[in-house]
This record gives C-alpha cells, sequence and structure tokens, in this order.
C-alpha cells in the first residue's frame, strides 16, 4: 500500500473527543436495530398496499397493521438523533487524507454517501409525511420505498465493510479514555430519541395522548373522536354523497342496486376495528354495518374471485380498495353504515364505507358506490 501522506496545510484538521470508533459503533448498533425494524414494518406496508401473488397476508390479528405501522413511525422517529449523533461521530473522517485511495476505497466512500443520503431522504421524507407535509412533486408511496432498498443495500455493505472494526472497537472495555463523556453524549442522545418518540406516539398509544405535541393527527373531540383523514369536500363528494337518491352497486354474475334503507334493513353486524394510516395515527372505533360477504353472495360471487370496492371520489389515490377472495370473505370485512353508534359522518364515509382488519387505512374506502367482482 502507498504510504500515507499528510495533508497539506489548508486541509480542514480536526480531532477532539467523542469522534472515536467505540462512540461510532455503540450509535451504529443503536442504528441497525432501529432501521432494521423501519425496514420490515416499512415492507409489510409496501405489501399490504401491492399484494404479492405469492403471499396471503393473513387478517389477524385485527390489530396487527396498526402494530407494524406504529413501530416504523416510532423507529424512524428514534432513528432522527441516532443518525445526527453519529454524524456528528464520524464527520471528521470526511476530511482524511488523501480523499482517495483506490479503487476499493473510493467503492466503500460512494456506499457511504449512498447510505447518508438515502438515510437522511428516508427520515425526512417520512417525517414530513407524518406532517401531512408534501413539498414535494413525486409520488411519496413509491419513491420512498424505491429508495428503502438502496438504504438497505448501502446499509447492508456497510455493516459488511465494518464489522471488523465495530467488533474490535466495543470489544475494547478496558478503553476507558473518554469513557464519561461518551457515556453522557449517548445518553443525551437516547434522551431525546425517547422525548421525540413519547410526544408523537400519542396518535397511536391512547396512554400517552396526552403528550401529543409532535403528534398532528390526534382525534379531534368535535368529530366523534376519529381523525379525519380527508373530508368529504377535499374529495369532492359533498354533493354526490349527501344525495338521498344514493345506491350502491354490486357487480357481479347476479348485478344488484341497493338503497341505502336496503343495506339497513339486511343483517348488522358489530365489531371493534382499528384505523391504521399510513401517516402514522392509528384508532379503534366500533363498527357496524352489513357483512361484505352477504354482498357478495346476493351478487352470486364465486368464491375465489377478487373484489374491488370503488369510491364516489372522482379522483385521488385512495378511491379503491383492491381485495383478494379470502379478504373479501373474512367474516369482520364490513360495508358500515355506522360509526360509534351514530350514522357515518359525511367525512367519515357517509353513506358507507368499507373497514376491514389488519389493513392500512388508505384501503378502508370511504363514501363506496360499487362493488366490482372480478372475473
Ligand atoms: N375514498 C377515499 N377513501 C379513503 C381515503 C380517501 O382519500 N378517499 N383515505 C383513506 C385513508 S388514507 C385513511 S387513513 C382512512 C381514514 O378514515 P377516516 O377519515 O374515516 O378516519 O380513510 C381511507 N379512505
Ligand atoms: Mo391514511
Amino acid at each position: 500500500m502507498a504510504a500515507v501522506k499528510t495533508p497539506p496545510r489548508w486541509w480542514p484538521r480536526l480531532g477532539g473527543g467523542l469522534h472515536d470508533e467505540r462512540t461510532a459503533s455503540l450509535l451504529g448498533v443503536a442504528l441497525a436495530a432501529t432501521f432494521t425494524i423501519c425496514l420490515l414494518t416499512g415492507l409489510v406496508s409496501h405489501l399490504h398496499q401491492h399484494p404479492a401473488s405469492w403471499l396471503a397476508l393473513p387478517m389477524r390479528p385485527v390489530w396487527g397493521f396498526r402494530v407494524t405501522q406504529g413501530l416504523h413511525v416510532v423507529t424512524g422517529t428514534a432513528s432522527v438523533p441516532l443518525l445526527l449523533a453519529k454524524l456528528w461521530t464520524v464527520f471528521p473522517r470526511l476530511f482524511d487524507w488523501p480523499p482517495v485511495r483506490g479503487a476499493l476505497h473510493s467503492l466503500e466512500r460512494l456506499s457511504i454517501f449512498a447510505l447518508v443520503a438515502a438515510a437522511l431522504f428516508q427520515l425526512g421524507t417520512g417525517l414530513a409525511n407524518i406532517a401531512h407535509w408534501y413539498p414535494w412533486r413525486f409520488n411519496f408511496p413509491a419513491v420512498h420505498y424505491l429508495m428503502s432498498w438502496v438504504l438497505i443495500g448501502a446499509l447492508l455493505l456497510h455493516i459488511a465493510v465494518k464489522l471488523p472494526v465495530s467488533a474490535r472497537a466495543l470489544r475494547r472495555r478496558s478503553a476507558t479514555e473518554g469513557a464519561v463523556s461518551r457515556r453522557a453524549f449517548l445518553t443525551s442522545v437516547g434522551a431525546a430519541s425517547g422525548v421525540l418518540v413519547l410526544l408523537q406516539a400519542g396518535q397511536s398509544v391512547p396512554l400517552l395522548r396526552p403528550l401529543g405535541l409532535l403528534a398532528p393527527r390526534l382525534p379531534s373531540p368535535e368529530r366523534g373522536g376519529l381523525p379525519v383523514n380527508r373530508s368529504a369536500t377535499a374529495a369532492g363528494v359533498r354533493e354526490s354523497a349527501g344525495d338521498p337518491r344514493w345506491s350502491l352497486t354490486l357487480d357481479g354474475p347476479r348485478p344488484t342496486v341497493l338503497t341505502r334503507a336496503e343495506l339497513a334493513a339486511m343483517p348488522q353486524v358489530q365489531a371493534v376495528l382499528p384505523i391504521a394510516c399510513v401517516e402514522g395515527w392509528s384508532r379503534s372505533a366500533m363498527w357496524r354495518g352489513v357483512r361484505l360477504a352477504d354482498l357478495l353472495t346476493l351478487t352470486e360471487a364465486p368464491r375465489d374471485a377478487d373484489v374491488v370496492v370503488r369510491s364516489l371520489e372522482r379522483n385521488g389515490a385512495y378511491r379503491a380498495s383492491a381485495m383478494r377472495a379470502d379478504q373479501a370473505w373474512d367474516p369482520l370485512a364490513l360495508v358500515a353504515l355506522e360509526l360509534d353508534g351514530e350514522p357515518l359522518s359525511l367525512d367519515h364515509g357517509f353513506p358507507a364505507r368499507l373497514i376491514t382488519p389488519n389493513r392500512p387505512g388508505v384501503l378502508q374506502t370511504k363514501w363506496i358506490e360499487r362493488i366490482e367482482v372480478q372475473a
């Protein structure tokens, strides 16, 4: 290997405490844990929204998606202080001299650049998404998903390269140099993560609701406690959904049209099911309505046919919900007419909305007008 040259005078010289390998490694282990949970739960969310033919996601427990999405948001939030601390710890290495030391070294530097860029992008866009703030033009779920693969690739490479260094740094327990300030630094970083999580988790964990300063979707009391994701006005359905001539079309082998009164006259089922929004909030409520299976029976749908539930909404990404046959026939898949003992409000999906167990909120279509049995 070529001798490492000393840097020229104008090159920045950085030193001082807490830029050591042990601090970087400890933060790295914490980040590996939060990122792994965040990436896995993100994949679960993606599979719900883009089902793979080879994997039938279970419909139980009914609160399953509430937990995976909650973990996704919590681990993402907790990662912010950890990542900033890690960047602080390692940033003097940016000024290592010489900056390029052969092909392998530059490849490793490039992968770190990809890792940092992807991690900052994922956390930044994820937090903005929780805050319902979209200061960009691209499709958030698609790009957030794509970047997760960049992050996974760069992360695996980084771990493979750094494992020996980290293992060595972590084993050196006797190295007490800087231990006190390191402990104080890591405790503050951990505390910052914890406080951020507490301030935000109130949107999923009822007990933490009073602390939810950073929970933009706390339930609004004037709307029966359940947050509204998209109002009837925003969806442009105030007139069509409020129209007394509304009816539900069952588009199956035996086409059927039902008025709201006819739906209300069918056997009603009651169930406590959560809405778990991919934007980070979740909340359980009591739903009452007709079993989707009963409607499929009425229209003589075959047991193995997939189903699409369509909204009155004319634009908007969430105006239809595709369901596998087993999901559509699930005894807890409901066309709800009531929420918490009252008729649905326009904002919650009047005259009728879909509610199903263990699926993301984006698939719980409101203001439905048509149920299509796929040929
Ligand atoms: N037609 C339609 N249905 C929809 C949506 C929408 O934008 N349009 N948003 C979905 C999302 S993202 C969520 S989280 C839930 C929220 O239901 P709520 O507003 O009744 O709480 O509705 C879902 N149903
Ligand atoms: Mo949502």
